[in-house]
């Protein structure tokens, strides 16, 4: 066998990439695959410089899962690709002078370059992108399949829009500047003060605003308690689970009916308090105006009006009230100060009687579960987004005709000369989205699109009258609500999915990614698959049954980004260290659900264990001997079966660590195996061994290794991950009887790795006292039976005759 001796990572890295991609071991055969598995990474917004190693840590520690699961016998299929509609990459094309076009031209191709560089193993041959027409279309389709199912609807409503980005915001992505991990900033990016209830939008950490748009919808309030319920079904990280269930907020009260006074209208409210009924002292009803001018501050005015109590007969002032919201249960609450803070608040601000009366039950109302959930606002009065394939026709809505009346009745609208509208017919998708140089946000609720009559002015599928498209487009979460059901069919061209692909591929097996996208993507991506199910377009309703998602790393103490200027740019210590020593070193530094910080100095410390590594397969120490021929079964040698005992321990470890994303203790664990055999010497098998437990964390490297040095057959990356013997684990400790002439006058107690070490054995026994109280007239000979009995024969005393020993 032919070897460098030194360790050149560039070499090594360029070459395995190269074959890995030439012979298509990271492209399953989809068709034909036995035992899929579907490993999963988010996939990214390719919208800045590149990626930073926050980045490389994560997408390392899926990729190392699915190292590891293809050596388990799984035919893993790993995809990636690029969520390139939206604002981030609108706003990066904005910030450098391009068009989003441009842009990701130059985006895609350098994130690509960059996931290679990792070495990772995805299947390169289906990327996706989300503004692709090839994609898109389907992401337009699904808006139609919503649309007709009923789920998606348009109506008017107070909206936070975030005045820089110049878009309403879906309330998932409106948030504190602590959530955002933003420093919260006016219209001019100059620091506003954080104080309590201050929202931000996500993407720039911008104080939101209200505003009132009509916009489209979808209904995912209709699956807040599918939502709910499936997630005790699913294998999710504990704080991305609590954090849904939070958002959803499910409430059991009473709807209680108050007769108005003088009318014969009633006003419900919604209580989780239904026994403190007999303390109502006020009624307080939402208003659109104070709650977006005032929020949570408690103003109101009175309204003149009465409402009557139905349990006591009380006439109870009805009040508008700021901190009432309007799509919250019924959008007006009873109003109890004795027993609420915010109740009690209100009425001393306003002078109102306190009435406090013992709770007791009661049964007026009735039972009703509310939500906090809210319909997702998927419109947005931007340019780089999906079509949304939908088009108003005045024509028809004059003759108030067929075609387009389909959902009509779950329209409720203004009186607007578009208020009537239908969908773009799907045989004539895609609505492409038209090149434009003026595509920056204007901000006057509408999309740069509708500045575009070339665009926008249609004739009607249905009467051929001039008709108008709409010219909001999509939310990008929309785009990633969906996207994994791509990958496995991306060379359909006239479906979404192949349903025998899905049924072999999907639901997910691993998803990995961000705890960030908890109530955004990941709450998205549940209600899209739960509704695909509902239409009978697949079968399952859980898209990631597994879900696990990863910490993040920090630099200086702080979360690593652009705007405090403390990112990694992992290229530079690729092309330094490379990408193994880069990839050991990020899942090395802490758990993966951990907050670790980023060191050169770490970084060089690992650099060093990987050329350690190295040498051991190149330069074997003189006094160390590869005992070529040695198998476990034959081999005789005892320190061959300590060898044998320590790997079978180190793999059951490292098995048992990756398992479960300790990705950090695995590498310990191989750490103190190569000290090991450093230190004893090493059996090939034992070398086999080792590259194998290191080939997820190091895949050139192991792969290098694998081939060039060990002989194997190729590749390192579909071998069969090791298995280890119980039997060697079952007693960690052995018993020595340590004899003095021939007679047992102590025993000690050893790890069996060491049970065969002659020299420690002697040492350790010589160093207890009851021994030493023996053989004070010195040693002359030691006798051994490894794992069992040390014997001293000391001078003038015993013979080793008389030992009964044989060696
Ligand atoms: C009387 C009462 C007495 C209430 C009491 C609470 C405590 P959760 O748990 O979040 O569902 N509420 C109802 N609709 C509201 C709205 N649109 N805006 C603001 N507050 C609203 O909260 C339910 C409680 O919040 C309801 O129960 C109602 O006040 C208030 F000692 O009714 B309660
Ligand atoms: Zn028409």
């Amino acid at each position: 066998m032919h070897v460098t001796k030194e360790y050149n990572h560039k070499e090594i890295e360029k070459k395995w990439q190269k074959k890995w991609f030439s012979s298509k071991i990271y492209s399953p055969d989809l068709d034909r695959s036995e035992k899929p598995f579907y490993n999963l990474f988010m996939f990214p917004y390719p919208s800045a410089e590149g990626m930073h190693t926050g980045h490389a840590m994560s997408s390392t520690g899926s990729d190392i899962y699915g190292r590891f699961m293809r050596m388990q016998g799984r035919d893993v299929f790993q995809p990636m690709g690029f969520d390139s509609f939206g604002i981030h990459a609108e706003n990066y094309a904005i910030k450098t002078n391009q068009t989003p076009q441009e842009m990701l031209s130059k985006t895609i191709k350098h994130f690509g370059d960059q996931f290679k560089s990792f070495g990772h193993g995805y299947d390169w041959t289906r990327i996706l992108v989300t503004s692709d027409v090839d994609y898109y279309r389907w992401t337009q389709w699904i808006f139609l399949e919503f649309f007709k199912a009923g789920l998606a609807y348009r109506r008017k409503a107070i909206l936070n829009f975030c005045p820089k980005d110049k878009t309403v915001l879906a309330d998932e992505q409106v948030m504190t500047p602590k959530q955002a991990g933003k420093e919260p900033v006016d219209l001019d990016g100059n620091p506003v003060e954080d104080r309590e209830g201050l929202m931000v939008c996500e993407r720039c950490g911008t104080v939101v605003e209200k505003k009132e748009l009509e916009v489209w919808f979808f209904r995912i309030t209709d699956y807040a308690d599918k939502l709910l319920k499936n997630l005790e079904k699913i294998d999710w990280s504990s704080r991305v689970v609590k954090a849904q269930r939070e958002w959803i907020g499910r409430s059991e009260g009473r709807l209680i009916d108050f007769e108005i006074e003088n009318s014969t209208e009633k006003i419900a409210v919604f209580t989780t308090k239904p026994e403190t009924l007999n303390s109502a002292s006020f009624i307080a009803e939402a208003d659109a105006d104070l709650y977006e001018k005032h929020g949570k501050d408690k103003v109101g005015n009175f309204t003149g009006r009465y409402a009557i109590n139905p349990l006591n007969g009380r006439r109870l002032p009805i009040w508008k009230a700021s901190y009432v919201a309007p799509y919250y249960g019924t959008g007006a609450v009873m109003g109890v100060p004795a027993y609420d803070e915010r109740d009690a608040a209100f009425a001393k601000a306003y002078n109102i009687e306190i009435l406090r009366e013992k709770p007791e039950k009661n049964d007026v109302g009735k039972k009703h579960i509310s939500y906090h959930l809210r319909d997702w606002g998927i419109g947005r009065q931007r340019y780089w987004g999906c079509p949304i394939p939908m088009i108003y026709c005045k024509s028809c809505a004059e003759r108030n005709e067929g075609y387009f009346s389909y959902n009509i009745a779950l329209i409720h609208n203004d009186q607007s000369d578009w208020n009537w509208y239908g969908w773009w017919p799907e045989e004539n998708l895609p609505v492409v989205i038209p090149a434009i140089k003026d595509y920056k946000p204007e901000g006057g609720g509408r999309g740069p699109l509708a500045n575009h009559p070339e665009f926008y002015e249609v004739k009607c599928p249905h009467c051929g009258a001039d008709a108008r498209r709409e010219t909001d487009v999509a939310d990008t979460f929309l785009d990633s609500s969906w996207y994994f059901f791509r990958y496995p069919s991306t060379e359909e061209k006239d479906r979404a999915w192949r349903d025998d692909r899905t049924k072999k591929w999907l639901p997910v097996d691993l998803y990995f990614g961000g705890a960030e996208h908890a109530v955004l993507h990941l709450m998205y991506a549940r209600f899209t698959t739960m509704v695909f199910k509902d239409l009978k377009l697949i079968d399952f309703d859980e898209p990631f049954p597994k879900f696990y998602a990863h910490g993040l790393m920090i630099k200086d103490g702080a979360k690593m980004s652009k705007s405090r200027g403390n990112v990694v740019n992992p290229d530079e210590y690729i092309k330094k260290f490379g990408a193994d020593t880069l990839r050991m070193y990020l899942v090395f530094i802490g758990p993966m659900d951990g907050y670790p910080d980023f060191r050169d100095t770490g970084i060089e410390g690992m650099h060093r264990f990987v050329k350690r590594v190295w040498s051991l397969y190149t330069s074997p120490d003189k006094n160390l001997t590869l005992r070529e021929n040695s198998s476990e079964a034959a081999s005789s040698d005892s320190s061959d079966q300590d060898i044998i005992t320590v790997t079978n321990k180190t793999v059951k470890k490292v098995t048992e660590d990756i398992k479960i994303f300790h990705y950090n203790t695995a590498l310990s664990a191989i750490m103190e195996f190569v000290n090991y055999l450093k230190a004893h010497g090493s059996t090939k098998e034992a070398l086999k061994t080792l590259c194998q437990l290191i080939a997820p964390f190091a895949p050139h490297l192991a792969e290098e290794v694998w081939v060039e040095i060990l002989g194997q057959k190729y590749s390192v990356h579909t071998s069969r991950w090791p298995e280890y013997d119980p039997g060697y684990l079952e007693e960690d400790f052995v018993t020595i009887i340590v004899q003095v002439d021939g007679k047992s006058r102590s025993q000690i107690k050893v790890d069996k790795a060491h049970s065969s070490d002659k020299k420690k054995l002697k040492d350790l026994a010589l160093s207890d006292e009851k021994i030493q109280k023996w053989v004070n007239g010195g040693v002359t000979k030691t006798i051994f039976v490894p794992g069992k009995i040390i014997n001293f024969v000391t001078r003038g005393r015993g013979t080793s005759r008389n030992s009964g020993l044989t060696t």
